[in-house]
């Protein structure tokens, strides 16, 4: 296990002299059904081996235990010459010891198609468990929206990376993309258009269920969003009794922010609030509903106080805790909120100050680190730079416990894509690797364990990983 090209990098890591082959004939034995399945299906393709999975075997090739010790997502991953046994305290922990046995394994076993062998996998010990529980990716469906496939898609390749939130950004000004029952109009009308005016969309409930049960096969816990009270014009144009004078807004299409409020002293508002996070809750399984809260321009500070002072406890309510972007912070405090920080520094941050002080937990997603539409440089030719621009070292290069002012309670770290200049797969796919991996090692590798040239040395040797699988990255000449 010398030089091995593990991202994150494993807390610990004992390299031994063996190594171990695996061969036809090898056979999975595990504890859990799922994970079994998951690495059988992960191996097929490339080996061409039929590799059964069976809850007892006399010689498994490799073994997934479940063990009744050891940190909640955390593995120990064990190579002799005779075999593989992956043991975890719970299924999350067999997950990502299988995650990093696949990247222990030749980069061909990425691939679609069988490659020549031998399959053969460095001897020797690791003992892993993430720095923070919450490890995220956050897509913005609903400037450009992007179908059940696509999102299905980005699950499977930030799980790689033992990324376990994925963050569905479902309403804002140009679009409203998951249909509520008791709303109609709100996906069917709020959801007919994107940026740029052509195309847009939106999940049913059913399509929702199939990305939430992807997800969790995956460990990948889904954060819906409905942002409010600003960023609201598609709910606005869809739901005439939503506005004041009864006359809704035109559906927006352009790319500013900050313009639009929910009426604040209509009661309409809160049944409508009410009716959308009742029916998000009951097809949401995670613990948590976030309720955006950024860019409310046109909401006063009173207003702003009085909407979210009713609003939080309709998610405790609900059984869920409340995320929401770090303005909240200010406002009543709901137990148990996060309070999800986008600054760049080096702006003083009344909001972010006064979630500190009011004990809000902290989500960490700085808009100069870890925001994906962010420009990789002056040539990228797609997304923002407001933040600056980030190269995968941008990325990479920081520590979660030196970046706020005084002592904070940080749940994670989260990386968004917004999506006003992103349209595509391979949209996606520029923007998000490698930058990508590079926070999940942040959000999953000791700090002392990390090293930027360490880095970038083991991550170069993903690129044709990705290649293997479709992944149109970024070829930043920081890492490549
Ligand atoms: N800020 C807005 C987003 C998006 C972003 C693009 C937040 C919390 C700028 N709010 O980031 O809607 O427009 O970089």
């Amino acid at each position: 296990m010398n030089d091995i090209t593990v991202v994150p990098v494993p807390a610990l890591v004992e390299p031994s002299n063996a190594a171990y082959e695996l061969r036809a004939d090898a056979a999975i034995r595990s504890d859990s059904a799922s994970v079994g399945a998951y690495l059988a299906e992960a191996l097929r393709p490339a080996t061409g081996f039929a590799l059964p999975v069976e809850a007892a075997h006399p010689r498994p090739a490799i073994e997934l235990r479940l063990v009744g010790h050891g940190p909640d997502e955390g593995y120990e991953l064990v190579v002799e010459a005779d075999g593989i046994v992956v043991r975890a305290r719970r299924e999350a922990g067999l997950f990502y010891g299988v995650q990093t046995l696949l990247q222990l394994l030749p980069s061909t076993v990425d691939a679609a198609t069988v490659q020549d062998g031998p399959w053969i996998v460095p001897g020797g010990r690791i003992a892993d468990e993430p720095r923070f529980s919450y490890r995220g990716a956050m897509l913005d469906v609903a400037r450009h929206f992007f179908g059940v496939e696509v999102v299905l898609r980005f699950i499977d390749a930030l799980s790689r990376y033992k990324i376990n939130v994925l963050h569905l950004h479902l309403s804002d000004d140009q679009g409203w993309r998951i249909a509520i029952e008791s709303w109609p109009q709100l996906a069917r009308v709020g959801g007919a258009t994107q940026v740029g005016g052509a195309g847009g969309g939106w999940f049913s409930q059913a399509d929702y269920a199939r990305i939430v049960a992807h997800a969790a096969a995956r460990h990948v816990t889904v954060v819906p969003e409905i942002d409010m009270p600003g960023h609201t014009n598609a709910a606005l144009h869809a739901c005439p009794a939503l506005n004041d004078d009864g006359v809704p807004p035109a559906a927006y299409t352009g790319v500013e922010v900050g313009f639009s409020t929910l009426a604040v002293g209509r009661e309409e508002t809160y049944a409508f609030v009410r009716d959308v996070l009742a029916e998000v809750a009951a097809i949401t399984p995670g613990p948590w509903l976030h309720i955006g809260g950024d860019e409310a321009q046109n909401t006063s500070a009173q207003d702003y106080r009085t909407f979210m002072a009713r609003v939080q406890p309709m998610v405790t309510a609900l059984g869920k805790t409340v995320i929401a972007w770090h303005q909240i912070g200010p406002t009543e405090r709901e137990p148990g909120r996060i309070a999800q920080y986008w600054g760049a520094k080096p702006e003083p941050d009344e909001d972010l100050l006064a979630a500190l002080a009011q004990g809000d937990r902290i989500l960490l997603s700085p808009a100069d680190r870890v925001y994906l539409d962010m420009r990789y440089t002056a040539e990228t030719p797609i997304g923002h730079d407001w933040a600056g621009y980030i190269t995968t070292q941008t990325a990479y290069d920081w520590d979660p416990d030196t970046l706020l002012p005084g002592p904070c309670d940080i749940v994670g770290i989260e990386a968004p894509l917004w999506t006003e200049s992103v349209a595509t797969a391979a949209d996606i796919d520029l923007l998000t690797f490698p930058r990508l991996p590079a926070v999940a090692e942040v959000a999953w590798s000791p700090q002392a364990a990390r090293d930027w040239a360490g880095f970038r040395a083991r991550l170069a040797a993903h690129g044709p990983r990705w290649t293997l699988r479709g992944v149109a990255f970024h070829p930043d000449p920081t890492v490549f």
